[in-house]
């Protein structure tokens, strides 16, 4: 195993002096790849369906636009996340299980910052985006796990066929 990681680290800071793009670390080195009940990180070079996914915050709420998104099984999306509001946002893609026990962990932590490929957070007025592979069917949860955000509707749902 320590072979492995040795060769995906090289590999990692061979990629990071060769092209500029950051190179988001997950948790857990070597799992980059690994999928998950919402499916697996997606490959940037591939093809991939754009959605444009906005959040923001007006009149005492927060929001995702739009809060529901359809995909088929198989498509790869690349969601292009926008922050208009003036507090910093982020959207955590996992299952409404997974992401209500992480916003509870958050509640403990609020400055735990996401930089793992199904999470970005963003400051006010950047964009970013997340690359992600819906391999299986189901009914997934989007939200922003910054205290108080997904109680004040910073949730959204994402439907695979
Ligand atoms: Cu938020």
């Amino acid at each position: 195993m320590k072979y492995i990681l040795s060769i995906l680290g090289s590999a990692v800071v061979v990629a990071a002096l060769s092209t500029s793009v950051a190179i988001a670390g997950p948790g857990a080195a070597g799992h980059h790849d690994a999928e998950v009940a919402y499916g697996k990180p997606g490959d940037p070079k591939k093809p991939a369906r754009i959605v444009q996914i906005r959040m923001g915050e007006g009149d005492g709420k927060m929001f995702f636009a739009p809060p529901i998104v359809e995909i088929k099984k198989g498509e790869q999306v690349r969601f292009k996340l926008m922050n208009g509001g003036e507090l910093d946002h982020e959207l955590v893609i996992a299952t409404l299980q997974e992401n209500l026990k992480h916003a509870e962990e958050m509640k403990k932590n609020p400055d735990m910052e996401h930089d793992d490929p199904n999470a970005k957070r963003l400051a006010p007025k950047k964009t970013g985006d997340i690359v992600w592979h819906f391999t299986k069917v189901g009914e997934f949860d989007f939200s922003c796990l910054i205290p108080g955000h997904r109680e004040a509707g910073m949730t959204g749902k994402i439907i695979v066929k």
